[in-house]
């Protein structure tokens, strides 16, 4: 056991949940960050079905307030900090870009300054992401593939993401980057693919819905598990040297065919149910991504542990089993 001291931006999210159970298992003592803009907006339910909302001490702050996260860096004291906060829905950046920019890019920054300032010998971990490699370089993506962003989120997720490479080379501080592929569990948002599918298909089964309206579903993901995910980014910050890794399972799926499992699961068929709307295209398109996560398995031992088919089942029985306790 340790007492080592964590803080997480983006504690409330689906990654700050899933990690912040796995740093309290080990010891941690952990502090989230959490954006609060009225009294009732912080959204605990992911910490409570985790069964750790009450283990984590929550602080009211924001990545685009450096004062806030000085606050919470002299109070949390972090031995490591986690910057999983983000304006993290692609599709959202194109309404929102500047705002995406600010949190997103900028956001990391001023984690940084504030570590800079007041903690600067505390390891950092940067949230970033395959979004990166957008129209690909090679057909597997690695640490040393060229990038190419294809949206707002990704052009400030790459800002990011050399502001860290930066900052270690720079000022010589603790500072990695986790560039992970897609990873869903059944704590993700709903306006993500994956769990629209099974939350969709859940209530087709319950007779909550008789369609679902998706976009692009020849557009392929490497997709895996939220929980096998945050256990690299821990690994990440206990090795000698801050390094940049790749995490992915090395499968790429269409979105159809992932589809297609939840409508297995469910015995129900896609034909009858699936709609295509344009609504949901976007205004340019990552058609796929496939990760080699070859450095990360020889340098962190980290491998993936769920296939794409447990964990869409995994999710359709979550949803299943939440939307039918309240239908009932
Ligand atoms: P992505 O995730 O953009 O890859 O980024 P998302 O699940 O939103 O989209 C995956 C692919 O599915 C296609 N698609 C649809 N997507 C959504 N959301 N809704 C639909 O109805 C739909 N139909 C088809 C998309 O066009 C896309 O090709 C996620 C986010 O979590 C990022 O923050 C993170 O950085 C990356 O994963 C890794």
């Amino acid at each position: 056991m340790t007492t080592k001291s964590a803080l997480i931006t983006g504690v409330t999210g689906q990654d700050g949940a899933y990690l912040a159970q796995l740093l309290l298992e080990k010891g941690y003592r952990v502090v989230g960050l959490a954006p609060r803009r009225s009294s009732t907006d912080t959204n605990l339910a992911r910490l409570e079905w985790l069964g750790v909302a009450d283990k984590v001490e929550l602080m009211d702050g924001d990545l685009t307030d450096l004062a806030s996260l000085i606050r919470c860096v002299q109070f949390a004291d972090p031995d490591e900090v986690y910057n999983l906060g983000a304006q993290s829905f692609v599709k959202t950046s194109w309404d929102q870009p500047i705002l995406t920019g600010q949190a997103t890019g900028l956001g990391a920054v001023n984690m940084l300054e504030a570590l800079r300032i007041a903690k600067p010998n505390a390891r950092f971990y940067q949230a970033s992401t395959s979004e990166m490699y957008g129209l690909i370089q090679e057909p597997m993506q690695s640490e040393t593939t060229p990038f190419y962003p294809r949206s707002p989120y990704a052009a400030a997720k790459l800002y990011a993401h050399w502001m860290t490479v930066n900052y270690r080379e720079s000022f010589d501080m603790f500072a990695c980057s986790g560039i992970l592929f897609n990873h869903e569990s059944p704590l993700r948002g709903l306006e993500f693919v994956t769990r629209k599918v099974t939350d969709g298909v859940a209530r087709i089964k319950l007779g909550l819905a008789n369609e679902l309206r998706l976009g692009n579903i020849d557009a392929k993901r490497d997709w895996g598990h939220a929980r096998d995910y945050v256990k690299a980014m821990w690994l990440m910050l206990q090795q000698d040297e801050a390094d940049d890794f790749v995490i992915a399972t090395g499968h790429t799926t269409t979105v159809r065919d992932m589809c297609r499992i939840a409508f297995d699961a469910a015995g129900l068929e896609m034909d009858k149910h699936l709609v295509i709307d344009p609504a949901f295209f976007r205004p340019a398109e990552v058609d796929v991504l496939l990760g080699n996560a070859g450095k990360a398995r020889e340098k962190l031992a980290w491998e993936p542990e769920t296939s794409l088919e447990s964990m869409i089942q995994e999710m359709y029985k979550a949803d299943f089993e939440r939307l039918s306790t309240q239908s009932k």
